[in-house]
């Protein structure tokens, strides 16, 4: 059912967020423009197909297009509403690179007019949702905005993280609860109004600035929570113990709940936005800072071990399986399974059969190196003699390194446990 309020909306950014949530709103019978800046992208997608992975999308996408409910152009056009979801990535000093999110914004306010809700999903920095208000009344200097205006604005500006587990983006969109921090209160509303149209999670109202550190903190309780696994994970290492049973073992405590140990933290997500909070408080941020460095170097003990394996067996044959950043995707996204590959290439005398059976070539990043190959399973098992399991993609599981008495097995996700 169409809000009459919301007869057509613009998305900006097409990306794993962008283009689920504008075919979510089209597929309810909103009048979509999802806009972006990638030319391939936008004539995909007028074509009815997807440029991204994630289960069920393409049929969405060409059901909506189809319908003529769903379009894609470079530039947004007036609309009820404007959604971006753009990156935020960091810069290399670990500070937040916001330009993505004002080119957009900028790009909002050509079309803009009294009556308009502009919602940021992009994970930023708290108090992003207050200067972009500030960022369209420069560029439209006729109309009034919430942090000068409130509720009288004639344009409401809010925040409503995206919250969405790749993999399960299109099932999370509509179930999940939504926060939703407005500029001012009437903000909140008007938004959480445009987002009842799609959603069936509740829609917790609060400030933007509430808002933004909200989804901030999700992720970092996580980056945190693995950061003691992890570490618990060198521990049980140095004293001989199996980390994971261990961990299995404390979790049958009715309050404890420790996350699996893994090779590190990747993904766009959980190893970025904890620097946007140590940047607005860098004092206050010790555990924080320290939890991205135990992630962070879990990588390089991985690499030693492997090192270690094969002096050990004599052999500089190395399967490594698994490039994503997690199971059955296909996203490499600073993946720690990529960095340990490229480490591990460093070394200069190790032969490294990669095996990743949700790409066709290597990634930009390892396809240069000396001595790194991809190859199917049974080629990587048969020439090599210490196997390292760096991603727990379903179609390892069955592997029993028990059946193959002669090799080395590294399992940094306790996979075969
Ligand atoms: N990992 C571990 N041990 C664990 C769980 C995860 O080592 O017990 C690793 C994974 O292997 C991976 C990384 O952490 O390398 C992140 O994976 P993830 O599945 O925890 O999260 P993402 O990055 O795919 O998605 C997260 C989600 N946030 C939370 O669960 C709090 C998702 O809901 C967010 O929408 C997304 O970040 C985002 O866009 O911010």
């Amino acid at each position: 059912m169409t809000d009459r309020a919301y007869q057509k909306i613009c998305v900006l950014g097409l990306g794993y967020v962008g283009l689920p949530t504008a075919a979510v709103f089209a597929s309810r019978g909103v009048d979509v423009l999802g806009v972006d800046i990638d030319e391939r992208a936008v004539a995909l997608i007028n074509d009815g197909k997807v440029h991204i992975v994630e289960p069920d999308l393409d049929i969405l996408v060409k059901g909506a297009v189809a319908a003529g409910k769903l379009r894609a152009k470079l530039v947004p056009e007036k609309a009820d509403a404007f959604i971006v979801a753009v990156p935020t990535p960091f810069t290399d000093g670990k500070k937040p690179d916001l330009s993505f999110v004002q080119k957009a914004i900028e790009s909002v306010a050509t079309v803009l007019k009294s009556g308009d809700v502009v919602i940021i999903e992009s994970t930023c920095p708290v108090g992003t949702t207050d200067s972009a208000s500030r960022w369209l009344a420069q560029a439209r200097p006729e109309l009034t905005f919430p942090h000068t205006d409130g509720d009288d604005a004639d344009v409401q500006v809010a925040h409503s993280p995206e919250r969405v587990l790749p993999g399960r983006v299109l099932i999370e969109l509509v179930r999940n609860d939504r926060v939703v921090g407005g500029v001012s209160g009437t903000c909140a509303k008007r938004a959480a109004q445009l987002y009842r149209i799609a959603i069936e999670g509740d829609c917790h109202l609060t400030t933007a600035r509430t808002a933004e550190l909200v989804k901030l903190s999700e992720n970092a309780y996580r980056d945190v929570n693995i950061a003691f696994a992890n570490e618990l994970s060198l521990v049980a290492d140095k004293l001989g113990i199996d980390a994971w049973e261990a961990v299995r073992l404390a979790n049958r405590h009715p309050r404890v709940n420790i996350l699996n140990p893994g090779p590190g933290v990747g993904g766009h997500c959980i190893a970025v936005d904890p620097w946007f909070i140590v940047d607005s408080a860098p004092d206050e941020t010790p555990l924080i800072r320290a939890a991205r460095g135990v992630n962070d170097a879990k990588p390089v003990h991985v690499a030693n071990a492997v090192r270690d394996a094969s002096k050990r067996m004599n052999s500089t044959n190395i399967a490594c399986l698994g490039l994503a950043y997690k199971a059955d995707i296909d996203d490499l996204r600073e993946s720690p399974s990529v960095d340990i590959v490229a480490d591990l290439a460093n070394s200069g005398d190790l032969n490294l059969v990669v095996v990743e059976p949700h790409c066709q070539a290597l990634p930009d990043k390892l396809a240069n190196l000396v001595g790194v190959s991809l190859a199917n399973l049974e080629t990587a098992l048969a020439d090599c003699d210490v196997v390292v399991l760096l991603t727990d993609h379903t179609a390892f599981r069955d592997l029993e390194p028990e059946a193959h008495e002669t090799k080395t097995f590294i399992d940094t996700r306790g996979l075969w446990k």
